[in-house]
């Protein structure tokens, strides 16, 4: 994950610092200005050729004494020594480039830089564009603009360490992207200690992941000894029961199922029934693939979402569709308050704009990453691992 924005991310760091610190040579505010470091650039080669061009030493009348001779030469030889030094001085500082060079030597004064607001805004389109090309939401990339203008625009900048703000101003934004998680399982372990099992309902659009992630969910909460059964609560897609049927068997829990095209929120409802029967710490509840511009199957899914009374409505969004599953996840929450979101196919999407969205649009946590197609693989969402695979860690 993040494979293609990380790199893009790394060049366009890379990019920005360097173009605000050639600001600080031209906007130096003690220091040269670009044509002028240039131009005394241009005057210091002209002395020193003149001096080449200059005849051997005028013979000096034999009157004159040694001393005064010698009084005369010695402030030409040191100012000439004083050259040479700063000169090697020059050539001993590491690579800094050409104007780099200029400044440090004509004036040490200079250590700092700021950057103009327009300036920003010229060098923060790079970053804009890469995040967008990545599928990052608008309103994630407001954010993160605001946060880098906040700490770069007309504050002092170190010299030298223009990328290492930028870095740390980015890595601080992005972990403000996310709003902050609970662990699952140890939340249904405290409901079904109180003698009723825990209701999950999962939703989202059709082949988001929801019948695959109930079934990781399902290996995962057995790991954890924790009781489950599983609500068909899709009737509407003529595979969907056989399928959970499938994973019901391989993982041996329990199916509450009814016909296709009967009431899911009957479903839902028989399913709670007989996990408090048979002392079942987590229902989860499957439902029906459905768009969010589809209002019918919207209302129905309220209905269920009503009926069953669920714990937690996690969404399932399909990381690899970007700003479209950010948008999904914005529409459901304002038709049923999700309580928290999954994102499947983490593991083939390479841009990653959703999953650094979609907690910050929807201000609901990301709780897992859908990993493979295994039952092993759901990963628990950590923002430190977001912040280092896009190689802003510190
Ligand atoms: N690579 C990968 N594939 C996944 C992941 N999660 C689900 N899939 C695959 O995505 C496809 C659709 O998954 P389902 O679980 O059936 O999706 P759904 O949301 O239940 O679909 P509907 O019931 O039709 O709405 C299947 O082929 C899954 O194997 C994941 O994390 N990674
Ligand atoms: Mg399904």
């Amino acid at each position: 994950m993040f494979g293609f924005l990380k790199k893009k991310l790394g060049e366009v760091i890379s990019r920005f610092s360097e173009k605000a610190t050639e600001t600080l040579v031209e906007r130096g505010s003690t220091g040269p200005s670009r044509k002028e470091a240039t131009w005394e650039a241009k005057e210091e080669k002209k002395e020193e050729l003149k001096e080449e061009k200059q005849p051997a030493a005028k013979p000096v009348p034999a009157a004159r004494k040694a001393e005064e001779v010698k009084a005369e030469v010695k402030p030409r030889e040191k100012e000439k020594e004083e050259k040479k030094e700063a000169k090697e001085v020059i050539r001993e500082e590491p690579k800094k480039g050409f104007f780099g060079r200029i400044t440090s030597t004509v004036t040490e004064a200079v250590t700092t830089t700021r950057i103009s607001e327009a300036r920003f805004e010229e060098l923060f389109l790079d970053l804009e564009i890469t995040l967008l090309e990545n599928n990052v939401a608008v309103e994630a990339i407001d954010k993160i603009k605001a946060d880098l203008k906040g700490s770069l625009v007309e504050k002092p900048l170190q010299r030298g360490k223009v990328e290492e703000a930028i870095r740390k101003t980015l890595r601080g934004s992005v972990e403000g992207l996310f709003t902050s998680g609970y662990d699952l399982k140890e939340k249904i372990k405290e409901i079904a200690a109180g003698k009723k099992p825990a209701k999950i309902m999962f939703v989202g659009i059709n082949g988001s992941g929801k019948t695959t992630t109930i079934a990781k969910m399902t290996k995962m909460l057995q790991d954890n000894k924790l009781k489950v059964v599983i609500a068909a609560s899709d009737t509407f897609r003529a595979a969907a029961i056989h399928q959970l049927q499938e994973h019901a068997d391989k993982l041996g829990v329990k199916l509450i199922k009814h016909d296709y095209g009967a009431d899911p929120a009957a479903v839902a409802f028989d399913a709670m029934k007989y996990a408090e029967a048979h002392g079942i710490d987590a229902v989860l509840i499957d439902t029906a693939g459905r768009l969010h511009s589809n209002v019918n199957l919207m209302a129905e899914m309220e209905k269920v979402a009503r009926v069953a009374k669920p714990d937690f409505k996690i969404f399932i969004g399909e990381a690899i569709t970007g700003n479209d599953c950010v948008e999904q996840a914005r529409k459901f929450n304002e038709a049923i308050g999700i309580d928290g979101i999954i994102l499947a196919k983490a593991d083939v999407d390479e841009k990653g704009g959703a999953a650094i969205s979609v907690s910050y649009v929807t201000n609901k946590p990301i709780l897992f990453l859908g990993t493979g197609q295994g039952y092993n693989d759901l990963m628990p969402f950590s923002a430190e691992a977001v912040v280092e695979s896009l190689g802003l860690a510190a």
